[in-house]
């Protein structure tokens, strides 16, 4: 079986004005849609990162893997890294942590090797979670991903989630996700407000959700000290601590002296950084996410390596589509190590999808895994053309949550620590 095609279609969709400590998300969210088409007639999907400096680099990739098996993985990988070459991408935002050459050369290769598992799942009729040793869970938990967010944009009426700027709409928030959804764990994404009131709209949840697990995420707006303040007052009341402080360093100061573990998908977000940090105690749990950990075989590695070192499993997201909702579901469905509920952006995409609808769905907080063969779902081709479309027109190139928040309210400033 040989690549004979590789279509690589960035799209564009409609994102609410969620607040996180680099400043909005823009009202168009992007992502890249990868179909690898083999010889065979068979046909691959991958979902990645939107961003210009992001795409060019998967459309020359996508040159380089015609005529290579899809099953010769290393070959893939290694295709990818000649077309990266020495250059590294980074992001604007900085919301998940540093860049470095293999960063770069795995989030490229990233959705390649999902649409190849898609398709010698399709080849063999099995799922792809039976690829990557099979199903030791038949549906994969999620949490309701809660943010702080304005009613709507500004000039543009209102979206269809409402306001949340302090504790009584973050309880609000969390209710609706959990009743639409049936989330049974609750994640806050903070570093917008000064600590104090983000303890606060925590214990409100605690309050309101006395059994679900909780989380808070300032995406490193804090120095160490606050950090320990904020992890004290907390005592009790968080399953984790996800990036309080910035880098290995500060995550490392701050591990002793608080009462829950740390999470992080800042700091350890390529192999290189895992010895330093377990070296230096600095992370409780990793935040796997396949789209830059080189897909999902490396990631399912990755859990391994770290369960020998004693740190657990979740799963980070960013706004994303179905394919990465189905191909995240396999991995944890498939990885005994993640036991945390996984992150997921998804309900804030409003049904939005290039996915066919029907397959993909969430039965209290948790998503069954597709049985189909492959990824399970199929391109809606005419909502994929839509958000094509959408992508031409809407003038977003790269996510710059900080830019989009200084036009708004010029004296923003997404230093770090902010607190
Ligand atoms: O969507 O604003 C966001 C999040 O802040 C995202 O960009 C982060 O990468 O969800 C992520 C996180 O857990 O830090
Ligand atoms: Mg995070």
């Amino acid at each position: 079986m040989l690549i004979r095609d590789v279509v690589v279609t960035p799209v564009a969709f409609r994102d609410p004005p969620l607040l996180n400590a680099a400043g909005v998300h823009e009202p168009w969210a992007l992502r890249t849609i990868v179909e690898v088409v083999t010889d065979e007639g068979l046909t691959g999907l991958g979902e990645t990162y939107g961003d210009l400096g992001h795409l060019a680099k998967m459309r020359t990739a996508a040159r380089s893997l015609i005529g290579l098996d899809p099953f010769h993985r290393n070959a893939v990988y290694t295709a990818v890294a000649a077309s990266v070459g020495a250059d590294v991408v980074t992001d604007a935002h900085g919301l998940t942590g540093a860049s470095t050459r293999e960063k770069t050369v795995d989030r490229v290769f990233s959705p390649f090797e999902v649409a190849c598992l898609d398709i010698l799942g399709k080849a063999a009729g099995r799922p792809v979670a039976d690829l990557l040793g099979g199903k030791v869970r038949d549906a994969v938990p999620y949490s309701a991903y809660l943010f702080y967010k304005w009613a709507g944009h500004p000039g543009a009426p209102d979206d269809a989630f409402g306001a949340a700027l302090d504790p009584a709409g973050i309880v609000e928030q969390a209710r609706l996700f959990t009743g639409r959804y049936g989330f049974r764990s609750i994640k806050l994404k903070g570093g917008v407000f000064p600590p104090a009131q983000e303890i606060e709209a925590v214990q409100a949840l605690r309050e309101a959700f006395p059994e679900h697990p909780l989380r808070l995420d300032p995406n490193a707006a804090w120095s160490v000290e606050t950090s320990i303040e904020v992890g004290r007052a907390l005592d009790g009341v968080l399953e984790y601590l996800e990036d309080p402080a910035e880098g290995i360093d500060g995550m490392a100061a701050v591990a002793p002296r608080v009462p829950m573990p740390l999470a992080t998908n800042m700091c350890v977000v390529t192999p290189e950084h895992i010895p330093p940090a377990i070296r230096q105690g600095a992370v409780g749990v990793l935040l796997l996410d396949h789209h830059y950990w080189g897909g999902l075989v490396k990631s399912s590695h990755i859990t391994t390596l770290c369960s020998t070192f004693g740190i657990e499993l979740s799963m980070h997201s960013n706004s994303h589509l179905g394919i990465s909702l189905a191909a995240m579901t396999h991995l944890a469905a498939a990885t005994p190590a993640v036991t945390h509920a996984c992150d997921t952006h998804l309900p804030w995409q409003d049904g939005q999808d290039v996915v066919a609808p029907g397959v993909l769905r969430f039965v209290d907080g948790a998503v069954p895994v597709p049985d189909g063969p492959g990824l399970g779902v199929e391109l809606d081709r005419d909502a994929l053309a839509v958000m094509s479309e959408q992508y031409e027109k809407c003038g977003v190139r790269s996510r710059d949550d900080t830019s989009y928040m200084k036009s708004i309210d010029p004296s923003f400033s997404p230093r770090r620590p902010r607190w």
